[in-house]
């Protein structure tokens, strides 16, 4: 494995509760990252429950901390990972941020979760669609779409396979890096019966960290990264169902900390199988 490096990461963070920053922060700093972490939000808890109360992060703010950082020569990072984000006045500043990022370290990889949605519903305003596509795709070193984002961002319905396999050679050829041959390789995962928040944001930093120890062994990354997820929601499965809890009844809180092994020394029980 190379050398790890330095995370700029722009996500949520919530008091009480596992996603954005609050689930990619630990586990990359377990897997040896200096984290830097941009709170894009500070609120109680994340929005899937009844109530939140907190502040969102303007482009503006996020600039005066870019500057910040900037005056001081602390804007060398390896990597920019962000998360969901809620307005097209923020995505255009993060697009900035890039920018000014790749000037000082052109080598900068730039790991983006287009968080858009999820089961055919749209969770951010619908302006935000057009940008991904037209601006943040050809800038994003990896992208990790869900099958809804995947469909937003290559224009068309994913119903086979085929056409997954299809939609990932169009964002590749839309990327940085559309001059390297697609690699493509499948890991089959059993359905888990319950909702998880929080699992998105966690499996894209696990990605980030995994893919940059072995940069030309992806499908090894993404084996770590499969398995460290499965062994953390299967923990958090059998912690709430000690309880008695009702399954259906919310989504999970993930047992990130407790599965701090997991995440360090993941057993791989999932393969990759190549195309
Ligand atoms: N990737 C894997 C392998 C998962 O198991 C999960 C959820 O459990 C996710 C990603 C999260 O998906 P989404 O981004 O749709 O929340
Ligand atoms: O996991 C994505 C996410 C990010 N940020 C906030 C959230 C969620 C999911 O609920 O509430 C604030």
């Amino acid at each position: 494995p190379s050398e790890t490096g330095r995370v700029l990461s722009i996500q949520s963070h919530t008091v009480q509760g596992y996603v954005g920053n609050k689930s990619a922060v630990f586990p990359l700093q377990l897997l040896g990252y200096d984290v830097d972490p941009i709170n894009s939000v500070q609120f109680s808890n994340h929005t899937g429950y009844p109530t939140f109360k907190g502040q969102v992060l303007d482009g503006q703010q996020l600039c005066d901390l870019i500057e910040g950082l900037e005056a001081n020569n602390l804007l060398y990072y390896t990597h920019l990972l962000t998360g969901y984000i809620g307005s097209v006045s923020f995505l255009n500043t993060v697009l900035q941020v890039v920018d000014k990022l790749r000037t000082i370290n052109p080598k900068l990889t730039y790991v983006c979760d287009p968080v858009m949605g999820d089961e055919g519903k749209l969770y951010v305003p619908p302006e935000l669609v057009s940008v991904y596509r037209e601006k943040v795709v050809p800038v994003a070193s990896m992208l990790t779409p869900n099958q809804f984002e995947a469909e937003q961002l290559a224009g068309f319905k994913i119903d086979s396979e085929s056409a997954g396999l299809e939609a990932c050679n169009i964002l590749h050829a839309a990327g940085p890096s559309k001059g390297q041959p697609p690699e493509q390789f499948k890991i089959v995962i059993p359905k888990i019966p319950a909702y998880f928040t929080g699992t998105g944001d966690l499996m894209t930093a696990l990605l980030l960290g995994w893919s940059n120890k072995y940069p030309d062994h992806l499908d090894k990354a993404a084996e770590l990264a499969v398995s460290s997820l499965q062994a953390l929601l299967h923990r958090t499965l059998t912690d709430y169902e000690r309880v008695g809890y009702n399954l259906q009844s919310s989504s999970l809180e993930i047992r990130l900390i407790q599965s701090q092994d997991d995440i360090r020394n993941p057993q791989v029980n999932y393969k990759a199988e190549k195309y």
